[in-house]
């Protein structure tokens, strides 16, 4: 039986070589996730982001543990070089995801946060599509909320789950980045932490002054955590399942699904094509320019038009 085949049964060992396999960016990978694509589109795509330390990885431990409990199986993709599910986790958080791992139906996987092939975003869009393909029911990405490309890769997400902590400031970072527009759910953790009221309260006044930020019916709920003792977690549970039945019967599925292929697409496309430029530029070409760009005589939007000037139809 061929690798796709075996992460089409959903077998564990097969999964983990196809997400490396995925991540090489090799012809073969190419063919394996094309092989996938038609065996994706069934599982609930939850995105976990926020502040660093807001405690998105004890939630997402928690999360997975209590959708075990109710019998679904869990992918969990952690998008960031400091979460527990790779380098600096404290011992608590490493106690924890090894619980979960011994789980067979929980399959987690820690994606660096650079040097992926187009981007993060499309290192971790193909992350999950291999996880779906195997058949998991639920996927929680978390990205720390902080860059363009952490909000890119929420937006990939059905789902989206802002998460904030007391007396950090998190409502204004939250505007900064633009997480406000994209939360689906918001979640103030660490509740046993002086000045959780005070940050629901900001929050909902926040959102009663925003037309809803989907402007869709779908008013963001603002929940209250303690991750580490999984309180408020069944209330959690219960927002995503409302969230997702919304988007099944309000049509809102479709239009995010069609966006999110519109997003990946253009994403594929701008990979492909510098790809295909970069093995085909002329090194002296390319020399040249990168001179005139240093000695600030032509700016890097001209020199790019100058470039696809000189190799008309990047053709194969
Ligand atoms: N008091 C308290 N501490 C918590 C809670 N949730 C998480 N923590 C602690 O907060 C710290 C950060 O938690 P993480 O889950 O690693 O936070 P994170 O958002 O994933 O952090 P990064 O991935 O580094 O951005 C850890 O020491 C957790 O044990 C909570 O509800 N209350
Ligand atoms: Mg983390």
């Amino acid at each position: 039986m061929d690798l796709v085949q075996q992460v089409l049964m959903g077998n564990r060992r097969a999964t983990a070589r196809m997400l490396s396999l995925v991540e090489s960016n090799s012809p073969q990978a190419r063919q394996a996730l094309a092989a996938l694509y038609p065996h994706t589109g069934r599982a609930h795509i939850v995105g976990i982001t926020g502040p660093p330390g807001s405690g998105k990885s004890t939630l997402a431990f928690a999360a997975a543990k209590a959708l075990r409990a109710g019998g679904q199986t869990v992918g969990i993709v952690a998008v960031d070089p400091s979460s527990p599910f790779s380098g600096g986790a404290l011992l608590g958080d490493r106690i924890r995801m090894q619980e979960l791992s011994r789980d067979e139906g929980v399959f987690i996987r820690s994606m660096a946060s650079r040097g992926h092939y187009g981007g993060l975003a499309l290192a971790t869009g193909d992350a999950v599509k291999v996880l779906d393909a195997s058949g998991l029911q639920v996927i929680l990405v978390e990205t720390v909320g902080a860059g363009q490309g952490e909000v890119e890769i929420a937006r990939q997400a059905h789902t989206t789950i802002v998460v904030e902590a007391p007396g950090l400031g998190d409502e204004i970072q939250a505007i900064k980045a633009g997480l406000f527009e994209i939360a689906d759910i918001f979640v103030v953790n660490k509740a046993d932490r002086v000045g959780a009221d005070a940050a629901v309260a900001a929050l909902k006044s926040m959102l009663s002054l925003s037309d809803a930020p989907t402007g869709d019916g779908w008013k963001p709920p603002v929940l209250k955590t303690v991750a580490t003792r999984e309180e408020g977690i069944s209330a959690l549970l219960d927002a995503m399942t409302a969230h997702w039945a919304y988007l099944q019967g309000s049509g809102e599925r479709q239009l995010r699904d069609r966006r999110r292929g519109e997003e990946e697409l253009r994403r594929a496309l701008g990979a492909e094509l510098l790809q295909r430029t970069l093995v085909r530029v002329d090194a002296q070409l390319w020399e040249g320019l990168l001179e005139e760009i240093a000695q600030r005589q032509i700016d890097p939007h001209a020199a790019a038009e100058r470039l696809l000037e000189s190799y008309p139809m990047l053709e194969r």
